[in-house]
């Protein structure tokens, strides 16, 4: 993407892919406002194709899809104000449901110095971050991908009231390359339903620094299709996902994976389109255990399975088995299961859920989730 970036009235910067040409850095009187408020919803989002294994500066070794989410969302809201002295630091202060939280403040300095080379106003301004999330605390659920894609659909709005020229596909472009310098996944939360991020030959536009909308057809079945967040655990994982794609790097079946995941795609990309319920199950499910079967091969080696996972994969696999309801799982790095089918079979699979799975779930929580259209303003 090649283009212009103006920061108040005079100053042109030429930004290709996002990289500025010069360290311009503007000055006091070119900014179109002194202070502000902006507000974002940001919702989480599934992979089907898994995103596992990455190079620095977060991108990733194969292409990803994924269902945006509807009702897993960070909400976040950034009010910010012109410094008397612009300085090397940043001015952030972080809120939590509208407490301070400083601990989460250094995760924002780090997203701050990596995201600097792109948004110039941030050593101008203090900022104060409010964000909360409309699913438990400690569900399991990444809050990452909400909430790296709210706080950078929040920077490029703060961006375009100082005067940015970029258009509104641009700023859309921008907010999910920002999201992946903060975590990668949160590049695919901030357009729906179906977003894919990372290069590959079969999905035009695709790159490896942005997620774009799934746009080929996608068949009436995947309409409103539905997502069933079962809480297996809602505890602390013991290893972190960076330090799980970390340890893709001599990986002894790295190779063969990031291929059979970019083949994956191209077939669950005809999928999307012809509607094959069969096929779409047959990829997803191996999808989510072949990243956990990942995780088990590396070294150090871990699973981030619980005995209620699997208990939860058997049941569903009998009941489909026994009803034919074309309902399936995927997992995220974690021991939660995602359950996902069709609207049209959402009455008799909820009766399932209360009736053989909500006692596997930890205090019987599961969340009830959909497809969404991504960030939106507040
Ligand atoms: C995904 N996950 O595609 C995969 C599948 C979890 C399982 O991306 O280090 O929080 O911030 O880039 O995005 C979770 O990892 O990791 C993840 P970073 P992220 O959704």
């Amino acid at each position: 993407m090649k283009s212009i970036l103006n920061i108040g009235q005079s100053k042109l910067i030429f930004v290709q892919n996002f990289i500025l040409s010069t360290s311009y850095r503007s000055i006091d009187s070119l900014y179109k406002k002194e202070q502000g408020k902006v507000a974002y919803a940001a919702p989480s989002n599934i992979a089907l194709i898994k995103y596992w294994g990455k190079r620095p500066v977060q991108l990733p070794e194969n292409a990803s899809l994924s269902f945006t989410l509807s009702e897993c969302r960070t909400e976040t809201s950034i009010t910010y104000r012109k410094r008397k002295d612009s300085g090397s630091s940043f001015l952030v202060t972080f809120l939590f449901e509208g407490a301070p939280k400083p601990s989460f403040e250094p995760k924002i300095h780090t997203f701050f110095d990596r995201i600097a080379p792109y948004c110039l106003f941030l050593n101008d301004f203090e900022f104060i971050i409010d964000s909360s999330n409309t699913f438990p605390h400690s569900s399991g659920i990444a809050s990452s991908a909400s909430g790296m894609s709210a706080l950078a659909m929040c920077l490029v709005e703060i961006e375009h009231e100082l005067g940015s020229v970029l258009t509104a596909e641009e700023r859309i472009e921008k907010a999910s390359f920002l999201a992946r310098l903060g975590s990668g996944s949160a590049c695919r939360s901030i357009e729906g339903p179906i977003t894919v991020w990372g290069k590959h030959d079969n999905i035009e536009g695709s790159s490896n620094e942005f997620a774009v909308p799934f746009k080929l057809k996608v068949h009436s079945i995947f309409e409103n299709y539905q997502d069933t967040v079962l809480l297996i655990d809602k505890g602390e994982k013991q290893v972190s996902s960076t330090v799980g794609h970390n340890l893709m790097h001599g990986h002894p079946y790295a190779k063969a994976r990031f291929e059979q995941a970019n083949s994956n795609l191209e077939k669950l990309s005809k999928v999307i389109q012809n509607g094959n319920i069969t096929q779409f199950i047959e990829i997803v499910e191996s999808e989510a255990l072949t990243l956990h079967a990942m995780m088990m091969t590396s070294l150090p080696y871990f699973v981030l399975m619980k005995p209620n996972t699997l208990e939860v994969i058997n049941c569903i696999w009998n009941y489909r088995k026994q009803t034919g309801v074309p309902v399936c799982f995927t997992l995220d790095a974690g021991a939660n299961v995602h359950l996902l089918y069709p609207e049209a079979h959402k009455k008799e699979v909820l009766t399932f859920v209360e009736t053989e799975l909500a006692e596997k779930c930890q205090n019987k929580q599961y969340i009830c989730d959909c497809l969404g259209i991504g960030a939106k303003k507040m």
